[in-house]
């Protein structure tokens, strides 16, 4: 470890943070601050994974400031011949500080070891470090941007080693400064499960409790988590191996499920993009699949091979891999898409070797989940003959299907229209007559859609409600999805604000989630939001709606005598109500949606479909961005 008091090479103060906070920390707004808590968190993983720390804690203070702490080595605590400030200082006051830590086998987090931490710092209004090495503990203290208050200073005598930093985000840079408990939470958990020896105990000292995260199986439990209350075909399927300096850890499990699943990590940082490990784990699949298939005469001599998309269909896997930092590049600017070749060379290697063994030695399994591969391949090709059937009698049927449903608008260019999904025949009514005919469509659906989560592709096709609207939205769907041949610029989900009226918000989603996901992912998707009362001054005309009670409270004061009309459903509003409270671009309230982070989506999905509408509204308020339209 060269990594001394003396290695730290400084660039420059914090001025440039918090001029372009968005440039370091990618945003303000609560992803852009949970980032900071990542940026400690991921040095402390280091020092875990560099083997001299065990555990991390994390509590959430009861003044709203949070604190990271690890028993590693802790911060260097001498004086650095460059700033004359101490390391910790230096570390956490001067921009680009970070050791040579590229040394460490596999660089983890892909950066320098506490480069976060000035950043963290900068956008802060205090932060306190605390630092336990050679028998002291010691402590530096900032404000207003990493100003320091305290330079680092020898307080009492401890045997305890560590790192310990306590923070509180400036408010005036942040949307918010409330940190989210369930998304600390998903991520810790992910690190323990790609860390076996870490424990993370997280505090919430506003409510007491603690949560402990340790996975001694990793991978496997990974999995297991993912694929939680979710009907299995396969046990859980995993393989270490180490070739050519580059460890590959996998693990996989087919379940009941139309669609694939998988994650990938080079040197324990995601990889969003998949890449070079993931096309080799790919290939290495399908090869061994079409192989053993071959072999078994599951596949005879004239059929043709699996394709790759039928081999994955239903499949969840992890692909962990560590690459020595000389061999380690990636596609593109940021670090989502690996690049190593080796990396593809290697996983393929792996997988083929490893599961072929396996399939080998589980016969009965190995043979099940064929049977799973073939129906996948079969459906595929029943899709492919109903999008024909679909294909061919266009201008006849479909027509006649779409023409007592869909209330088309005049315009066709999608940069102006927009389509109403409305729930029910009534409401549908209503929205009809109070539209702007030039560019708003109208689809009412009919009680409750299909819960995609739980059907086949061949009954969600043969769903009505669900044909009908991917016939209106006129861009198929599944891999065939086409955004450009999308038909309206904005899809609004128009309901009810009650249970049944979430429900259907919810199945919609996940539809489009399932099977127009680019629709989510360009921002495409859109809930009205009706509002909850029309509040009315007694006297005359004037009148207001209200979104909720503390809405509804001002204008109480305003009007001093009123009436209220409480709003059930959007069946009680008249089509003037509805258009100008939900529908009029320069009135409504409409929240785009859109998903924050696709990791963990399929267990979110799932949540989502369960009964519990607790844990579902849980995960709508902190995972769907509730981001108003501008
Ligand atoms: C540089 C050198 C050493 C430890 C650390 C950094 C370190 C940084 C952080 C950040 C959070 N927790 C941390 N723990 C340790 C130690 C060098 C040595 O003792 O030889």
């Amino acid at each position: 470890m060269s990594y001394k008091d003396s290695d730290i090479k400084v660039l420059k103060g914090l001025e440039p943070v918090r001029k372009r906070p968005g440039m370091y920390i990618g945003s303000v707004d609560t992803r852009g601050l949970h980032h900071l808590v990542w940026e400690l968190f991921d040095n402390a993983v280091d020092e875990v994974l560099a083997g001299y720390a065990n555990n991390i804690k994390i509590s959430l203070n009861k003044d709203g400031s949070i604190t990271i702490e690890d028993n590693g080595r802790g911060i260097p605590v001498g004086i650095n011949s460059t700033t004359k400030k101490s390391t910790v200082d230096t570390v956490f006051t001067s921009l680009h500080a970070g050791g040579k830590f590229d040394d460490n086998a596999y660089g983890v987090s892909g950066g320098l070891h506490g480069v976060g931490s000035s950043v963290v710092n900068a956008l802060s209004s205090w932060l306190v470090v605390e630092v336990c090495r050679e028998g002291y503990m010691y402590q530096s203290k900032y404000e207003n941007g990493g100003h320091i208050v305290q330079p680092l200073t020898r307080k009492e005598a401890t045997k305890k080693t560590g790192t310990k930093v306590t923070f509180y985000p400036d408010k005036s840079i942040f949307l918010t400064i409330e940190f989210k408990k369930s998304i600390i939470k998903e991520r810790v958990q992910e690190s323990t499960f790609l860390f076996p020896n870490l424990t993370v105990e997280l505090f919430d000292e506003k409510d007491n409790t603690k949560d402990v995260f340790h996975s001694s199986k990793g991978l496997i439990e990974f999995v297991d988590f993912i694929n939680e209350g979710k009907s299995s075909i396969s046990p859980v399927i995993s393989f270490k191996a180490l070739l050519d300096d580059i460890d590959v850890d996998i693990a996989l499990q087919y379940i009941n499920d139309s669609h694939e699943t998988i994650l990938s990590f080079a040197n324990s940082v995601k990889t969003i993009e998949g890449g070079s490990h993931e096309l080799g784990f790919k290939l290495g699949l399908t090869e061994t699949i079409n192989e053993y298939a071959r072999k078994v005469k599951v596949l005879k001599e004239k059929d043709a091979n699996f394709e790759g998309s039928d081999i994955r269909e239903g499949l969840v896997a992890i692909i962990s891999v560590k690459i020595p930092e000389r061999l380690i590049s990636y596609e593109g600017q940021t670090k989502n898409k690996l690049f190593t070749q080796e990396a593809m060379t290697v996983t393929k290697k792996v997988v083929k070797s490893k599961l072929l063994f396996w399939l080998d030695e589980n016969k009965k399994q190995a043979m099940e989940i064929l049977e799973k591969i073939k129906k996948s391949r079969d459906a595929r090709i029943a899709s492919k003959n109903v999008r024909e059937e679909i294909r061919k009698i266009k201008g006849t049927k479909q027509e006649r299907i779409l023409s007592g449903k869909l209330t088309p608008c005049q315009l066709k260019d999608n940069k102006f229209t927009e389509i109403f999904l409305v729930e029910g025949d009534s409401a549908g009514g209503s929205a009809k007559l109070g539209r702007d005919r030039k560019y708003q469509a109208i689809l009412p659906l009919k009680g409750k859609v299909l819960n995609v989560e739980k059907a086949s592709i061949k009954e969600i096709l043969a769903n009505d409600e669900i044909s009908i609207l991917v016939s209106c939205l006129g861009a198929s769907i599944g891999s065939d999805f086409n955004i450009e041949k999308l038909k309206y610029g904005k899809i609004i989900i128009m309901t009810d604000a009650d249970t049944d009226g979430s429900h259907i918000q919810v199945l919609l989603l996940t539809f489009f989630y399932r099977f127009m996901k680019q629709a989510i992912e360009n921002g495409r998707v859109y809930i009205a939001q009706p509002p909850l009362y029309k509040i009315s001054k007694k006297g005359n005309k004037e009148s207001r709606y209200a979104w909720d009670e503390i809405e509804l409270d001002e204008y109480k004061k305003e009007f001093v005598t009123y009436d209220i009309q409480r709003y059930k459903g959007l069946g009680e509003m008249s089509s003037d109500q509805l258009w100008e409270s939900t529908m009029d671009p320069n009135t409504r309230k409409l929240i785009k949606v859109n998903i924050q982070d696709i990791s963990l989506t399929e267990k979110r999905v799932s949540t989502l479909m369960g009964d519990d509408t607790k844990i579902r509204k849980e995960w709508i308020d902190d995972n769907i961005n509730f981001e108003l339209e501008e």
